[in-house]
C-alpha cells in the first residue's frame, strides 16, 4: 500500500522539500532589522530604542529544538509517511518527524480510532453499499460537512459499481478523495505552497473570531520567518482589547521582531496598518505581519474595520502581495465554516490557518472549508508553542486524520 501511495505522491516531494526550506531550524541570520525601531510609533524588543541591540542573546532562544523521542509507534508512522511521499531516510529531518508525530497525536481525539474500528468491523469481506453508511458516519463526527461527505460518497458508491473493493483499498480510496478535496483551492490558487515572495513587501492579515488563536499564530508565523531568513514587521492592528498590544509584543520579543503599535486608547487600526507600511517600504521589510481584533462592539463594526485595514494595505501598497488568513479554531467544527463565510467579503480572503489541532475533535472541519468556501488551508497549528505550526499538507493531514 505504501508503494502506491509512494507512486501517486512523488510529487508532493518537491513540495516537502520547500516546506523543509521554510521551516529549516537555525539556518537563517538574524534579521537585520532586529529590534530596530523607527521614530513614530515602533517598538522593538527590549529597550525600543532606535537600533537598540536584542535583549537577548539569541531571539530564537526559547524556540526549543525538537529531540528524538522513542522509536514508538508514532515514530514509525511518521517516518512513513515521509517515505510514502518519495523521501528518502537520509534527507528527512528531526524536526519533521517531531512535527509528525505531534500532528497525529493532536488528531488523536478527531480519529478516535474510527477507521481502526471500522477496519475490524469490516474484516477483510469485499465493501458493500451498505457499508458507506459507517464511512459516512465517519467523515460526519469528525465534520468533514455534509457536502463534502456527499461528494465522497458518491465517488465510493461508483467505484463499488465498478469492482469489488476490500476494506483496506476502500480507505485507501477514501484518503485520496479527501486529498483531492482539500488540494482543490490549493491548485485553484496557483501557489501550491505559501510563503512570502522575496525582496518583495508581502502583507499577512491574520483575521478572525476571538480567541480563535490570531495573535498566536502571528506570533509562530514571526518566528517562521525569522528563521527562514525573511525581514519582518508585526503591526498591532488590535486596538480594541487593551492587552491585545502587549500580547503582541511579547511574541514580537520572543523572536526579535519590531512591532509597531499606537498607544493611545482606541487607536485606529487602520493608522497603525499605515504607520507599519510606512515603516516596511522605508526600510525594505519583505513581511508585515498585521494581527486584528476579534471582537468590536458589533460584528458589523467589525467586517467594516477589516474593510478599512484592506483599502489601507492596496492605496499605500498596491504591489504588495496581500494574504488574508482566516484563522479558525478547529475545535469549533462547522462553526467555522459559517465564520469563513462571514468573513470571506469584508476580509478578501486567500486563505485559512486552521489552529488546535491538537485538542480538537473535529479536524475534519478542514475539508468543509475548503470545499465549501473553496479557500485553501495554508498554516496549521497544533499547540502553544513557538514552534506549532507547519505549512499545510494535505497528504500529512489525511494520514493523520484517518490513521489506523
Ligand atoms: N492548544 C492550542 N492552543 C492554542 C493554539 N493556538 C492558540 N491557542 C491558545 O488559544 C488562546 C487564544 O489565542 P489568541 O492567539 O490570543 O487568540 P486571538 O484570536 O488572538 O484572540 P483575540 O485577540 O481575543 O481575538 C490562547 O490561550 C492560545 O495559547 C493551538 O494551536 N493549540
Ligand atoms: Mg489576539
Amino acid at each position: 500500500m505504501l508503494e502506491q501511495a509512494a507512486a501517486q505522491r512523488r510529487q508532493r516531494q518537491q513540495e516537502l522539500i520547500a516546506i523543509a526550506e521554510l521551516a529549516d531550524t537555525g539556518s537563517a541570520p538574524a534579521p537585520s532589522e532586529t529590534s530596530t525601531s523607527t521614530s513614530t510609533s515602533v517598538s522593538g524588543s527590549g529597550s525600543g530604542s532606535p537600533a537598540a541591540a536584542p535583549a537577548q542573546p539569541s531571539p530564537l532562544a526559547d524556540a526549543a529544538e525538537p529531540s528524538l523521542g522513542a522509536f514508538d509507534d508514532t515514530f514509525t508512522w511518521s517516518a512513513e509517511v515521509l517515505a510514502a511521499q518519495g523521501r528518502q531516510l537520509d534527507d528527512i529531518s528531526l524536526e519533521e518527524i517531531d512535527w509528525l508525530g505531534r500532528l497525529r497525536r493532536g488528531l488523536e481525539k478527531t480519529r478516535r480510532g474510527f477507521v481502526t474500528q471500522l477496519l475490524d468491523r469490516l474484516g477483510d469481506d469485499p465493501l458493500t453499499p451498505e457499508v458507506l453508511d459507517d464511512f459516512e458516519t465517519t467523515l460526519l463526527r469528525a465534520d468533514v460537512g455534509v457536502q463534502a461527505t456527499d461528494q465522497v460518497l458518491e465517488a465510493l458508491r461508483q467505484r463499488l459499481n465498478e469492482e469489488v473493493v476490500d476494506p483496506a483499498e476502500g480507505i485507501r480510496f477514501l484518503k485520496e478523495q479527501l486529498r483531492g478535496l482539500l488540494d482543490e483551492p490549493i491548485t485553484a490558487s496557483g501557489v501550491p505552497l505559501l510563503a512570502p515572495e522575496r525582496e518583495r513587501l508581502n502583507v499577512w492579515l491574520m483575521v478572525g473570531v476571538n480567541g480563535v488563536g490570531k495573535t498566536t499564530t502571528l506570533g509562530k508565523l514571526a518566528n517562521l520567518a525569522v528563521r527562514s531568513g525573511y525581514s519582518c514587521l508585526i503591526a498591532a492592528a488590535d486596538t480594541f482589547r487593551a492587552a491585545a498590544v502587549q500580547q503582541v509584543q511579547i511574541w514580537g520579543d520572543r523572536s526579535g521582531v519590531a512591532v509597531i503599535a499606537n498607544p493611545s486608547a482606541n487607536a485606529d487600526p487602520a493608522a497603525v496598518v499605515y504607520d507599519a507600511i510606512g515603516a516596511a517600504q522605508s526600510k525594505g521589510t519583505e513581511l508585515v505581519l498585521v494581527d486584528t481584533a476579534g471582537r468590536l462592539q458589533t460584528k458589523h463594526n467589525l467586517m467594516e474595520e477589516l474593510a478599512k485595514v484592506r483599502r489601507i494595505i492596496d492605496k499605500l501598497a498596491p504591489d504588495a502581495a496581500v494574504e488574508s488568513l482566516l484563522v479558525l479554531d478547529a475545535s469549533q467544527g462547522q462553526n467555522g465554516l459559517r465564520q469563513a463565510m462571514a468573513f470571506a467579503k469584508a476580509a478578501g480572503l486567500t486563505g485559512v490557518v486552521l489552529t488546535k489541532l491538537d485538542g480538537s475533535a473535529r479536524g475534519g472541519v478542514a475539508i468543509a472549508v475548503a470545499h465549501e468556501a473553496g479557500l485553501p488551508i495554508r498554516f496549521i497549528g497544533a499547540g502553544e508553542g513557538i514552534r506549532d505550526l507547519r505549512p499545510f499538507n494535505s497528504f500529512e493531514f489525511v494520514e493523520a486524520l484517518l490513521a489506523v
